[in-house]
């Protein structure tokens, strides 16, 4: 058995009391996450950053009113690999967020980024949504479209590791957490999220169905203090 630690999108814009795209009590993770970085059960420790382009199609004012509201509003988004243009999905508008080169960008300096080995860049095409650090909203996973949005290609990563868990913290919970974590199932992994671990933008009926979601994916929710975390024996 050998874990990985996913720190997902800890950065500036998804934290109070400044961020664009503030989820609640974000910032108070850092305690809980940098006990978990500083655990030796961990062989890999990874990062994700959410990474847009001023232009990125989720960004509400990036898109025509009336229906342009952040929050809001969804626009119809399609699959921008070669082939498949006529996939599409609803995809949520957001306020501005997380563009690259800004103080919004940055990992709050309340995490232990010493402990980091690994940082993913995700979400950087334009044309498409990017909420799993391993593929986008179509799913795209090693298509030449999904190197022009994540910079790291982390299920090949993992397995050259040898990781055989993954353990999902930060936020959103019921975005970039839930998808990095189910898309760490798909992958063959034992995929766990840690529920003290992660908070959500929508914590109440927005959690719930997340959990139906993870559940149904076979991702399970532990929390940082149970057996799971605590029978962590790192190996390199
Ligand atoms: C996220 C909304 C938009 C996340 C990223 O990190 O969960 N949510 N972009
Ligand atoms: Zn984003």
């Amino acid at each position: 058995m050998k874990a990985a630690l996913i720190v997902v999108d800890m950065q500036e814009d998804f934290c109070p009391p400044n961020g664009s795209l503030a989820v609640q009590e974000a910032r108070d993770l850092a305690p809980t996450i940098n006990t978990l970085l500083a655990h030796p059960g961990f062989t890999l420790r990874i990062a994700s950053q959410d990474s847009h382009p001023a232009n990125h199609i989720s960004f509400a004012p990036n898109h025509p009113a009336p229906n342009n509201r952040p929050f809001e509003c969804h626009i119809e988004m399609a699959n921008p690999a070669p082939g498949k243009e006529s996939e599409t999905k609803p995809q949520r508008l957001w306020p501005i967020h997380c563009v690259a080169g800004t103080k919004g960008a940055e990992i709050i300096p309340e995490i232990d980024t010493a402990n980091i080995d690994l940082y993913v860049q995700k979400g950087m095409d334009a044309r498409v949504e990017m909420y799993s650090a391993f593929a986008d909203a179509f799913g795209n996973l090693d298509a030449e479209v999904n190197r022009s949005s994540v910079d790291v290609h982390l299920k090949g990563v993992l397995e050259e590791r040898g990781i055989t868990d993954v353990f999902v913290v930060g936020v959103a919970g019921d975005y970039c957490v839930k998808f990095t974590a189910v898309d760490a199932a798909r992958a063959g992994l034992r995929s766990y999220l840690v529920e003290d671990a992660v908070r959500c933008v929508d914590p109440g009926l927005g959690w719930e169905e997340a959990k139906r979601e993870l559940s149904e994916a076979g991702v399970r929710v532990v929390r940082s203090d149970g057996p799971e975390v605590a029978g962590l024996v790192g190996s390199v």
